[in-house]
């Protein structure tokens, strides 16, 4: 117990870098929308939300992943404790913000997960990438590593319920709840393939005028 109280106080004092990091995350993502709004004529982001991982949600997920809460193995095994959202009004959006996001000199993309093409079983969907942040302090220099997950909103408004109704049942879902989450993930994601249908017909229109 004394050695987690240890570990927490360490913690602490390693968020420095977090919060640092966070912010150079927060500024790029940021300029790339702000860039699309002033300067391009459509901006494919709805909204961005950001966030730091709590110290309990820290422990939670190494104690689930079987691992000893210390800061060593947080920096080793959670690379979401920088995590960003980015939500996009249709599917290829999400994918033209990859694109932009690999093509960053200053974030670097070190693995990606594409839990659209491939939803998790619980009918989880969204693009996942995980990044380095140069982050430069008086004395010190590094990379932090950050998770930033792209989706649309209709697999934001299904990631947001399942979540809320997971943690409310600590952690497990009925079957049947499962179940009911798997269908409504295909029929959001049906209505996502329709929206994207809609916008490329569009497209055409209009380079056809
Ligand atoms: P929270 O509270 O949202 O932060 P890995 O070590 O790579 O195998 P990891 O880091 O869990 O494991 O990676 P993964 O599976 O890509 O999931 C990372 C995050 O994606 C999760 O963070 C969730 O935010 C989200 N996510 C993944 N699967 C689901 C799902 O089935 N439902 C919902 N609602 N979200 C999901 P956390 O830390 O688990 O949760």
């Amino acid at each position: 117990m004394n050695e987690n109280i240890e570990e927490i106080e360490k913690l602490n004092i390693i968020m420095i870098k977090f919060i640092a990091a966070l912010k150079v995350l927060e500024t790029q993502l940021d300029i790339i929308s702000d860039d699309f709004k002033y300067i391009k004529e459509y901006n494919p982001i709805e909204h961005i939300k950001t966030r730091i991982k709590t110290a309990d949600s820290i422990i939670n997920k190494l104690e689930k992943k079987n691992i000893e809460f210390t800061v060593a193995n947080v920096e080793d095994y959670i690379q979401d404790v920088v995590g960003a959202r980015i939500i996009c009004s249709f599917e290829s959006d999400v994918y033209e913000l990859v694109k932009i996001l690999k093509k960053s000199s200053i974030i670097r993309v070190i693995e990606e997960r594409d839990y659209i093409k491939s939803p998790k079983p619980s009918g989880y969907r969204s693009y996942h990438l995980i990044v380095e942040v140069p982050v430069e302090l008086i004395n010190e220099k590094y990379y932090v590593k950050a998770e930033i997950q792209i989706r649309t909103m209709a697999m934001d408004l299904w990631a947001s319920l399942e979540h809320k109704i997971k943690y409310k049942g600590k952690n497990v879902l009925s079957e049947e709840i499962s179940e009911h989450f798997i269908n409504a993930s295909t029929t959001l994601y049906q209505m996502d393939l329709a929206m994207d249908k809609l916008i490329a017909n569009d497209k055409k229109v209009i380079d056809d005028v």
